[in-house]
């Protein structure tokens, strides 16, 4: 039978140090994370669910009608922090370019209307949750925030956006709190530091394939 695995992260747990320590980072990928895993495998066995989608994007999609708590945030949790650690690097300080370039400009105005949107569903989510940069069904790139382990895949009611996520934002404190306290702000600008936008591109050009 499948069951989910954790991902390996593709840098060390110190590689991002200049902007989250690596305790947090440890703590966040082999506790925060391998726990959603692990509760999402055993959500599944204890529902008795063995037909599920293993892609994860599949997965969410579809979440809804499975009716469980336990599966929809464990699922979250796991497609979530997946996504989230694949777009970081510590190269840093790159800026977007090609289509993903234009189809930010299409749909922001500008890469400083867009960073200004993001920001503040990143900054107003109240308390723990994510904010995203996804595509909807036309293609169109737009910015939202969703609460607890929800993501803007899945169809449940209060996901009022849809779309595929390319980057997301984990605004829970355990994602910064001991670098930063309760100064989420600081933390939302450190994050542009660390944003590896050829993975971002390479996740728009794979969900405007899907939409
Ligand atoms: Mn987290």
């Amino acid at each position: 039978m499948h069951t989910f695995q954790l991902p390996k992260l593709p840098y060390a747990y110190d590689a991002l140090k200049q902007w989250i320590d690596a305790e947090t980072m440890e703590l966040h990928h082999s506790k925060h994370h391998q726990g959603y895993v692990n509760k999402l495998n055993a959500a599944l066995a204890s529902a008795g669910v063995k037909d599920y989608p293993t892609d994860l994007v599949a997965f969410c999609c579809q979440v809804g009608s499975y009716h469980h708590a336990g599966i929809r945030n464990n699922l979250g949790g796991h497609y979530n922090h997946t996504l989230f650690w694949d777009i970081l690097t510590p190269k840093g300080l790159g800026k977007p370019s090609g289509e993903l370039a234009k189809g930010i400009k299409k749909s922001f105005g500008s890469m400083q209307a867009f960073i200004e949107t993001f920001n503040m569903h990143a900054t107003g989510q109240f308390g723990s949750g994510w904010a995203w940069l996804s595509v909807n069904k036309e293609g169109k790139l737009f910015v939202s925030s969703t609460p607890n382990q929800d993501n803007p895949v899945m169809d449940i009611t209060p996901v009022e956006k849809r779309g595929i996520p390319i980057l997301g934002l984990d605004v829970w404190e355990h994602a910064y709190y001991l670098s930063y306290r309760n100064r989420r702000p600081e933390y939302v600008e450190a994050f542009w530091q660390m944003v590896d936008w050829d993975k971002v591109s390479h996740h728009y050009t794979e969900a405007l394939k899907q939409c």
